[in-house]
């Protein structure tokens, strides 16, 4: 991730003096609306998106699942979608999901300790958008991105943002009976919605992906494709892996640390609650089976979070229930991770944080008069009334053969799974609709 090119060295700067410009401000956004769009998407959500239809994504997946959300887009954190709803088949109106969804921080700390990188903020990742040819989005739409006089493409307007579906296998399967009537069977296949840009920070290009599935799961990984980069070809000192022929170029070993930022606004709230769930396990004793215990601990205040053993969080919407009565919630579904000790705000694999309005970046955030500079040190003890989810995963990228020339795309992310949105799956057949509960054998 060097940058020693003489054009990426002044880009680095002017990026510099530009965000010293807006410190105290909003951070640039070239949305529909700029400040009053960045106001706006911290209201509670409406049921549907507030924005202009080149600002707006609405689809409906195989199923009939309805997404719907605004989009608009900053010039360091990049793509932000805002008031993202979902309508299954069966649900009457949209149901409010999240007010606003991003990137946090992309931290890149490099082996050797001679580098370490905040690709959002002290990159060029936000400016340079890359414009996406027709096939890099099958079966879709490409949106045109205004990044605004800091983007490389001339004029500023990046065809950028892709909207497109993908199948994703089944759904669903079920066979009633097998010996009776082994040709009956209930099965879907299922459809996302995906939503993506790419976004360049010296040598890398990361791919942002945003998945919205019919059953309810929204999905969000980014893909680290483009160049090792050249200049990190000296690693050795035991911290590179050889990259070429024999033993004498070895490309640095680093991480990528990427971490996202989360405002729940479930049913257009944002008075979520947080819950954290562990499972203890007993061992059988003689002929016995084991036995697990579940426990519910509310998160009532600021807390960083580890995943250990079954542990497993949720936010909890505050004033919606589903038609069986329960309260809705999504569950946090972190994807495989390495944690970096190398600093406090990358060892850990969720924060929830009071919101503020201020702390934007998870690490090197941007805010004058914002207190300390990094997600960890805002975990202090303040009562959470509208928690914000920091969501972390590490990679440590050790490069391989494989990895020139391009890059291999590597993934990294999480899901958010809904747990009691709604009384059933969301893709129940006709059929099958008065299957809630124990209905007996079947
Ligand atoms: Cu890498």
């Amino acid at each position: 991730m060097l940058v020693n090119r003489l054009g990426r060295a002044r880009k680095r700067v002017s990026i510099g003096l530009a965000v010293t410009a807006l410190l105290g401000t909003a951070v640039a956004a070239a949305g529909p609306a700029g400040a009053t769009q960045n106001a706006a998407k911290d209201a509670p959500a409406a049921a549907a998106p507030a924005c202009s239809a080149d600002y707006r994504i609405e689809q409906t997946v195989d199923g009939g699942t309805t997404w719907r959300m605004c989009w608009h887009y900053n010039t360091n954190a990049g793509l932000v979608l805002d008031n993202i709803s979902y309508q299954p088949k069966n649900e009457p109106k949209p149901i409010p999901v999240l007010t606003s969804a991003r990137l946090g921080q992309v931290h890149v700390p490099y082996d050797d300790g001679e580098n370490e990188y905040h690709d959002l903020t002290g990159a060029t990742f936000g400016t340079d958008l890359v414009p996406l040819k027709p096939s890099e989005c099958p079966g879709g739409t490409i949106k045109t991105v205004k990044v605004g006089s800091s983007s490389p493409i001339p004029g500023g307007k990046v065809k950028g943002l892709c909207t497109t579906t993908r199948a994703r296998g089944h759904a669903y399967r079920m066979t009633p009976d097998l010996y009776s009537n082994p040709g009956k069977v209930y099965q879907a296949q299922g459809k996302d919605l995906l939503v993506y840009t790419v976004n360049q920070a010296s040598w890398y290009e990361y791919i942002t992906e945003w998945r919205f599935s019919s059953d309810g799961v929204i999905s969000s990984n980014v893909g680290a494709t483009g160049s090792l980069a050249p200049e990190d070809y000296n690693g050795t000192d035991g911290r590179g892996w050889p990259i070429g022929k024999g033993a004498r170029d070895y490309a640095e070993s680093h991480s990528h640390n990427v971490s996202w930022r989360l405002n729940f606004g479930l049913d257009g709230s944002p008075k979520a609650k947080v819950e954290q769930y562990d499972s203890k396990v007993t061992p059988p004793t003689g002929n016995g089976n084991p036995k697990t215990k579940t426990t519910r601990t509310p998160v009532t205040k600021e807390l960083i979070g580890d995943v250990k053993g079954m542990r497993w969080w949720r936010v909890v919407s505050a004033t919606g229930k589903n038609a069986d009565g329960h309260k809705r919630s999504y569950e946090i579904v972190p994807g495989h991770t390495v944690k970096h000790p190398g600093r406090n705000f990358s060892n850990h694999d969720v924060y929830f944080t009071e919101y503020k309005k201020c702390e934007k970046y998870t690490s090197d955030n941007l805010s004058e008069n914002c207190g300390p500079k990094s997600v960890d040190k805002w975990v202090n003890g303040q009562t959470l009334k509208h928690p914000i989810t920091w969501v972390n995963i590490g990679f440590h990228h050790i490069a391989r053969d494989e990895d020139q020339q391009p890059m291999p795309v590597h993934w990294q992310g999480f899901s958010l799974a809904p747990r009691d949105v709604t009384a059933m799956n969301p893709l129940t057949p006709a059929d099958l609709a008065d299957q809630n509960g124990h209905t007996g054998v079947r």
